[in-house]
């Protein structure tokens, strides 16, 4: 094949032009890599991160119609044309300046007609995609192993009802590992798509959640073995594929991770179009997360909350990516995880820019986030507010409830000394004004 083909030839690195016009959507109006808010710069609070799948495999074909994304990389044999595809994904990288890249071992690298065949085209995938990490500095933000699409994973991965699936899953999650330590990966991500039920009659949950559990625990050790140094997470959802998955939100993560031992060895990768899915709001899980000291890491994007299902949009309302920076500088910043746009350009949104204008787009929402993010923590208005709601808890009987060491009949005894509460505002009208003075 031609070794450097152009892909975006008529593109050139994206800049930033702070004031640029509203219909200049090639460059940044808000994003400045270098800038320093609050001690670090953009770059370093953001952390962005560009998905391999949507933007370099997905052809725009839905349960309804075929293809509408016809990109030149794809052509050719599997091989050839994935060699193509990372040529082109490394030149989106750089003139978009981002740093971090994700994939799936399959979006990389076909499936051969043997696990040793297909481990051979991915040594031969990683040995090029080392190279050009090398050449341009972009490095892995987390890779994972897709344990969903093949036939063999219908009936699930881990939490298959025959060993011998299990088995397929756990020797593939052994090769995703061997790559993630030869590509320096920050992180390896596990999100559970075909562990669930779609029926309760055939399924033993039990059982399954038993096998997920020892299958997460191999992974642990032989990450462990080969001295792996990156994160673990877990990324929840609530259904899709399956009627429901075992990894629903946030919280039921946190507590199947508690309830097998497993909790010291994963954080979790928040992804809010799943967690409106579960019927929360869009930040909910990301501050559920990061309130119990588990947020990893995000993977950005959005859904449409009057469709039932999970549409992959770039995120571009400043509202959420404010509340979201909010949380995320509030826990000290997201490294080693980061902003990963698992996200994908409409299948009607055909043309090359409209991948940069996409992903552009939504950095300007987050680097926009940031910025009010930094000015609301920075001026403490909310938090103030915040922290006189819950004042008394800082002396009395409060501080001991806060220790741990308030008893039952201290409330008692308090009640019987001070009678009923004062009943106080919760001022959410307030809050919401403040907040949207800094939107
Ligand atoms: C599926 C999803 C995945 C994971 C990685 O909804 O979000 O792409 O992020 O397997
Ligand atoms: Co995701």
């Amino acid at each position: 094949m031609a070794a450097r083909e152009q892909f975006f030839a008529g593109i050139p690195k994206i800049q930033y032009v702070p004031g640029a016009g509203p219909t200049d959507v090639m460059c940044f109006k808000h994003y400045n890599a270098e800038e320093i808010l609050m001690g670090r710069t953009m770059e370093d609070w953001l952390r962005f991160s560009v998905c391999y799948w949507h933007s370099f495999c997905g052809t725009g074909a839905d349960p309804f119609g075929f293809p509408t994304l016809h990109r030149r990389w794809n052509e050719g044999a599997p091989m050839e044309s994935a060699k193509k595809r990372l040529y082109a994904a490394f030149e989106f990288f750089t003139k978009l300046g981002v740093k971090y890249y994700t994939f799936h071992d399959r979006d990389m690298s076909p499936e051969g007609a043997t696990l040793e065949e297909t481990n051979r085209n991915l040594d031969e995938m990683t040995d090029l995609a080392l190279q050009l990490q090398n050449e341009t500095g972009v490095k892995v933000l987390w890779v994972t192993c897709n344990l969903f699409a093949h036939p063999r994973y219908m009936n699930g991965a881990a939490t298959n009802p025959d060993c011998h699936v299990l088995a397929y899953a756990g020797a593939q999650l052994k090769k995703g590992l061997d790559i993630a330590k030869k590509l320096g990966a920050e992180n390896f991500v596990f999100w559970g798509g075909r562990e669930g039920f779609l029926s309760i009659l055939n399924t033993d949950v039990a059982a399954e959640l038993k096998h997920m559990a020892t299958f997460f625990r191999m992974a642990v050790k032989y990450k462990e073995k080969i001295g792996l140094k990156c994160q673990f997470l877990i990324e929840p959802k609530p259904k899709e594929p399956c009627k429901h998955q075992y990894d629903y939100d946030a919280m039921s993560v946190i507590g199947f991770l508690k309830h097998y031992g497993l909790e010291n060895h994963f954080k979790l990768n928040i992804e809010p179009n799943h967690t409106t899915l579960a019927g929360h709001s869009y930040e909910h899980d990301v501050v559920v997360a990061s309130a119990l000291g588990m947020l990893g890491s995000v993977d950005s994007n959005t859904g449409s909350p009057d469709l039932g299902w999970d549409t992959d949009q770039f995120p571009m309302d400043v509202r959420n990516t404010t509340l979201v920076m909010k949380v995320i500088i509030e826990q000290g910043g997201l490294q080693p995880g980061g902003l990963n746009f698992d996200a994908k350009v409409r299948r009607e949104s055909t043309e090359l820019e409209d991948l940069f204008i996409a992903h552009i787009g939504a950095m300007d929402a987050f680097a926009r986030g940031l910025r009010n993010a930094v000015r609301m923590i920075e001026e403490g208005v909310i938090s103030g507010m915040v922290k006189e709601r819950y004042s008394s808890f800082s002396h009395g009987l409060g501080q001991k409830v806060e220790d741990g060491s308030a008893t039952l009949e201290d409330m008692e005894a308090f009640i019987k000394q001070n009678g009923e509460p004062r009943v106080t505002s919760g001022k959410q009208e307030k809050y919401e004004s403040i907040f949207n003075h800094y939107i």
